[in-house]
């Protein structure tokens, strides 16, 4: 009997090949990779040990995400079932539609790998979009029918290539033989098609939105992005801009401070035109060029709890406050401010400034493990942070492993030539969770939930070395049982 190419095995070397792929096809890619590495080499040797708190230096080596965009539940369905053949589900919902700075007609999810032991072997994730065709406020009833039309249509993926996944799914794993068919064939779904694309028809939908009209004007999907992680995303910022590589503005997300990274930063740069075929009205072909991929870069930080997002989102909030009234008082002379310098006194008005506070305020995320010498002395009270304060317990951070609204919609939108339409007084469509999970026929997990079962399921383990029945968490928010339950939630969406 042959052995199994195991689940996180396919999946690396899926990384792998869609990173080979997109390198060939967009060149800067692989400046940023090499860049990306440079920077990340340089961290490690100021920090030492503690560069690794995030996540080991071979991990963040080999981390991407992707971006792809789909057009139908049928279509996302499919995505699933690739995807979750190599150990990655769908995690989290965004809504894109009516994001800041720009509305995008898409709902997306993100295919993610779930148990920590599977995210220290290989991370890969996909954040993936979805066109929302119904949603009046972009698209007439005409439009509409035209589009699912077109969509319904074409075929993203080979019917041996879902065979494959599913039977991926089934087995836990491919032979050696059938696993490389079917990495030749999913490479090939997300390889840019050469296919002339219709004039008329793209020019249709890029008025509406750029992204409906990458979405819906082609027959095949494509890797819209590949994203490198780095450790310092300032110095990655500088370094690529002293190539002479033009990044947008500014960086998306949380800014840099001396305090604790949180969540999530990210950065990109407009990739170059790309030459494809046109078929015009008439019949004829055209050599065009089409500008619609990119690179991009992330630091990842700590995952805060439901209490430290909506802190997060508070922040944000006087943020745009504070640079809208600086607008406002104009100032003849003065220069505008930058929005992460006036990001950054916020944070450091209202952010705990190091992670053992984040943490004991109940705003972030960690797991607990017993320190090797420690013993617990007879009268210690056995609640978390006394534990903590008794240096009998250790907190670790729980990297954020998703996504922010915001940030991919800055993202999108940095990217597109002009800002499209939307008829805000027409009627949008109801989208949720659990609406996209039911059209695609698979649950999706809360990110929120993943942590917290992290952190029960440590705090278990903690409590089990040390010989107590539990251990209590006293914080503002955190509700232990609820933690329990996520367990048994995570763990079936792990298998
Ligand atoms: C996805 C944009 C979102 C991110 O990193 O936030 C994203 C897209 O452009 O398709 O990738
Ligand atoms: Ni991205």
């Amino acid at each position: 009997m042959s052995t199994l190419v195991p689940t996180w095995e396919l999946r690396a070397r899926f990384a792998q090949r869609l990173s080979d792929l997109y390198g060939q096809e967009v060149p800067a890619y692989r400046t940023l990779v090499e860049v990306s590495t440079q920077v990340n080499q340089r961290v490690l040797a100021r920090f030492g040990r503690a560069a690794e708190r995030f996540g080991s230096i071979d991990r963040v080596t080999a981390e991407r995400h992707g971006a792809i965009r789909v057009g139908s539940p049928r279509e996302l369905a499919q995505v699933a079932t690739v995807f979750t053949a190599v150990g990655m589900h769908p995690t989290g919902f965004y809504d894109l539609r009516d994001a800041m700075p720009q509305p995008i007609p898409v709902v997306s999810t993100a295919f993610r790998p779930h148990a920590p032991d599977e995210l220290a072997r290989n991370p890969f994730r996909v954040f993936t979009s979805m066109l929302v065709p119904g949603d009046r406020r972009f698209f007439a009833a005409e439009l509409e029918a035209r589009l699912v039309e077109f969509i319904e249509g074409r075929e993203l993926f080979a019917p041996e290539l879902l065979e494959l996944a599913a039977e991926a799914e089934a087995g836990g794993g491919l032979s050696e033989t059938q696993a490389q068919r079917f990495l030749d064939l999913a490479a090939r779904s997300f390889a840019l098609s050469d296919e002339p694309v219709d004039e008329a028809w793209y020019a249709t939908l890029s008025a509406i939105s750029g992204v409906a009209a990458d979405i819906g004007g082609v027959r095949s999907t494509h890797i819209n992005h590949l994203t490198p992680r780095v450790l310092d995303i300032d110095d990655l910022y500088a370094s690529m801009s002293a190539r002479g590589i033009e990044m947008i503005d500014e960086i998306q997300g949380p800014p840099g401070w001396e305090g604790p990274d949180v969540l999530l930063r990210q950065t990109s740069f407009r990739a170059l035109a790309e030459p494809r075929l046109f078929r015009t009205a008439d019949g004829s072909l055209t050599q065009g060029e089409l500008r619609v991929r990119f690179g991009e870069v992330e630091q990842r930080g700590i995952a805060l709890t439901p209490a430290g997002r909506s802190l997060f989102d508070d922040l944000v909030g006087r943020t745009d406050a504070r640079l809208a009234e600086a607008a406002e008082r104009g100032g003849d002379d003065a220069a505008p401010p930058v929005r992460t310098d006036v990001a950054r006194d916020v944070w450091r008005e209202h952010l705990p400034a190091d992670e053992r506070e984040l943490d004991r305020a109940g705003l972030a995320f960690c797991t607990y493990t017993v320190v090797e010498s420690a013993t617990l002395a007879p009268g210690v009270p056995t609640d978390l942070d006394a534990l903590l304060d008794a240096g009998v317990l250790r907190a670790e951070p729980i990297v954020y492993e998703d996504f922010l609204p915001r940030s991919a919609a800055g993202i999108f939108a940095s990217n597109l030539a002009d800002r499209g339409r939307r008829d805000d007084a027409a009627e949008g469509e109801q989208r949720d969770l659990a609406w996209l999970a039911e059209a695609m026929g698979r649950p999706i997990a809360v990110p929120e939930e993943l942590y917290a079962a992290q952190r029960a399921a440590s705090l278990e383990r903690a409590a089990a070395r040390l010989g107590l029945e539990r251990i209590d968490i006293d914080r503002p928010g955190v509700d232990h049982a609820a933690g329990r339950a996520a367990t048994a939630h995570a763990a079936e969406g792990a298998s």
